[in-house]
């Protein structure tokens, strides 16, 4: 309760922040994206992890506001490193369930898109499995109407969730993010080694492309590499970082 409280102030008082974290194609060794990750520093409690406050945002309604900063945040920040000469990247941004399902979501991103003058192509939003499978039909129109836009979908977490393979086709997705959970020990364990080839080669068969999350050691960027995973995101390759060390990270490997 009390740091719902806390949190309600923090967005005015400028406490949250995002942090960049890169991600590489393992097809030509470039940047791609980012994922921006929400950061909150509270002069009372320290730093919170978007794990913990983001569950007491999504109870007290908090969210809306919180989401619809986030989204403007990265989408000013895309403007800025355009503006930059930074190369066209897409910026993946997490959606609470709550945002997924409020029914003006496509309109209202489109017209933030408009506002700060970034191509939809540069904007990824991630949902959950859950997200999409407790109303399936509904979602599907939601991603379609997203995907009218232009804008690119993830599903987040993949394999740890419930998803009917049937629905997958349906959705307008382009990207599955292999959960980190089967990234750890994907060096030794065969169980992960053939879950990872499974998603890989759903994906592909359904002309998705795939990210590994959680990549760490150059041990399992090689056995993601071997099965045809297109991307990584991870400490092996970068942690989130700030704007300005992101634009550094990338204007290093231009
Ligand atoms: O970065 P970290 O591992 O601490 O993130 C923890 C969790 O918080 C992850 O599940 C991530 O998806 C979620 N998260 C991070 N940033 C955001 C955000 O901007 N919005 C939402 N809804 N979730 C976020
Ligand atoms: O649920 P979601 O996939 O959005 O959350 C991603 C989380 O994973 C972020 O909180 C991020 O900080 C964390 N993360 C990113 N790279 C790594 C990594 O290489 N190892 C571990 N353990 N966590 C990571
Ligand atoms: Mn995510
Ligand atoms: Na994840």
């Amino acid at each position: 309760l009390a740091l719902g409280h806390a949190l309600k102030q923090a967005q005015q008082r400028g406490e949250l922040h995002l942090v960049y974290q890169p991600q590489m194609s393992l097809t030509n060794d470039s940047i791609v994206g980012a994922e921006a990750l929400l950061r909150w520093n509270s002069p009372q409690w320290g730093a919170v992890s978007p794990g913990e406050f983001i569950p007491i945002a999504e109870s007290n309604g908090l969210i809306v506001g919180i989401g619809e900063w986030v989204l403007r945040s990265v989408l000013a920040q895309l403007r800025a490193w355009l503006d930059q000469g930074l190369p066209p990247i897409t910026v993946a941004v997490n959606l609470s369930a709550v945002q997924f399902n409020q029914p003006d979501l496509p309109e209202f991103v489109g017209r933030l898109l408009e506002e700060a003058g970034v191509p939809p192509s540069c904007l990824e939003l991630e949902l959950t499995e859950a997200m999409a499978m407790k109303n399936p039909e509904a979602a599907a129109q939601q991603m379609r109407e997203l995907n009218q836009r232009g804008i690119r979908l993830s599903i987040d977490d993949f394999g740890t969730g419930y998803s009917s393979l049937s629905y997958l086709k349906r959705f307008c997705i382009h990207k599955l993010k292999i959960d980190q959970s089967f990234v750890r020990d994907i060096g030794s364990d065969a169980d992960d080694q053939a879950i990872a080839t499974a998603i890989v080669q759903l994906a592909h068969s359904m002309g998705l492309s795939t990210i590994a999350e959680g990549v760490e050691t150059a041990e399992q960027l090689a056995c993601l590499r071997y099965r045809g995973c297109d991307e990584i995101q991870g400490y092996y390759f970068s942690r989130p970082l700030p704007p300005a060390q992101f634009e550094q990270f990338v204007r290093a490997r231009m």
